[in-house]
């Protein structure tokens, strides 16, 4: 095996600072990132100075040049169907592409908790809020862009003090309401995903499977450090998983990942599959910052293939 980083970083990073930002803001991280036509496009959150964030978009010809449109795409509503549950702000969109609409799934903040938000557009000019797709505690949900029998299919990240940070999977007749929920991957003990996991770009259809890009978190005397890892899920049956590499693929190491906003953090919101084989994987670094890395499908799905771990915990 090559010692070589299977995901290989852009040599121009980080891609977006908060100076690149029209408006005042204090960073640009955690994008959900997909394609529009010939465009790439990026949904990523920014703080505002009162602490609490909104989501910017952004646009780019090769997915490494992007430039930042003058007002945020995204700001808590004022409509009362959703303003009290967005007060505290709305953060780390995820993009999943079904037909011809654009689903966008977002934490939403508010004095009761954090929950996920549901909204389409179809292109990234207007946009419509849909639903709230859970009650709190709940962050970190991706829909799968197909459905499976007609099923919807989504990985999300529920909280249980016994059964802490896993990854789930739950399925839905129409987007709105979700059930039949099953843990699909848990953390394991001392190992670099051990104090939580969580879904991160939209999984992306490869012939072996479905390739789940997700955050795992380790504690350390210097504060908690954010990784991230693959794991691949069977194509029919998105709830069976194949595999999870047992080691990370991107963990903090440029100036940018190691300090900022908060310190020893890369964490992925979305990644774009390109026609040549190779991922455009987008990651927030330090919450500051966005970065780009590139990698090998296959490699990455080799990896979950061949040097796994077990998905759940025999205890
Ligand atoms: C998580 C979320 C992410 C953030 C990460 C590191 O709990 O808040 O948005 O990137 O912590 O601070």
């Amino acid at each position: 095996m090559s010692n070589e980083p299977i995901v290989k970083r852009y040599e121009g990073n980080p891609i977006l600072t908060r100076h690149d930002i029209p408006y005042p803001v204090e960073t640009v991280h955690n994008a959900a990132a997909t394609r529009l036509g010939e465009r790439y496009v990026l949904l990523f959150r920014s703080h505002l100075r009162t602490g609490r964030s909104v989501i910017g978009i952004a646009w780019s010809d090769d997915g490494y040049r992007f430039e930042v449109a003058p007002e945020p795409f995204m700001v808590p509503s004022e409509d009362e169907r959703f303003a009290a549950h967005e007060e505290y702000g709305v953060e780390d969109p995820r993009i999943c592409c079904i037909d011809d609409h654009y689903y966008i799934t977002y934490s939403a903040y508010s004095r009761f908790g954090v929950r996920i938000g549901l909204a389409k557009t179809r292109d990234f000019t207007t946009l419509e809020r849909v639903a709230f797709i859970s009650p709190p505690d709940m962050r970190n949900v991706v829909i799968f862009p197909e459905t499976f029998d007609g099923r919807y299919a989504r990985l999300d990240r529920p909280h249980s003090d016994i059964n802490p940070w896993c990854i789930w999977l739950s399925w839905s007749p129409d987007l709105i309401h979700w059930g039949e929920s099953v843990p699909v991957i848990q953390p394991v003990t001392y190992h670099w995903d051990e104090m939580k996991i969580g879904p991160g770009a939209t999984p992306i259809k490869t012939p072996q499977g479905w390739l789940n890009i997700y955050h795992g978190v380790f504690p350390t005397m210097d504060g908690a450090v954010y990784r991230l890892g693959v794991a691949l899920h069977d194509l029919a049956n998105p709830a069976r998983v194949l595999g999870v590499a047992d080691e990370w693929i991107v963990a903090p190491e440029d100036a940018w990942e190691l300090t900022g906003y908060v310190h020893n953090v890369v964490f992925s919101c979305g990644a774009v599959a390109e026609s040549d084989g190779t991922v455009k994987i987008y990651w927030g670094g330090a919450d500051s910052v966005m970065c780009v890395g590139t990698a090998k499908i296959a490699d990455l799905v080799e990896l979950c293939l061949t040097r796994s771990r077990p998905a759940l915990s025999s205890a």
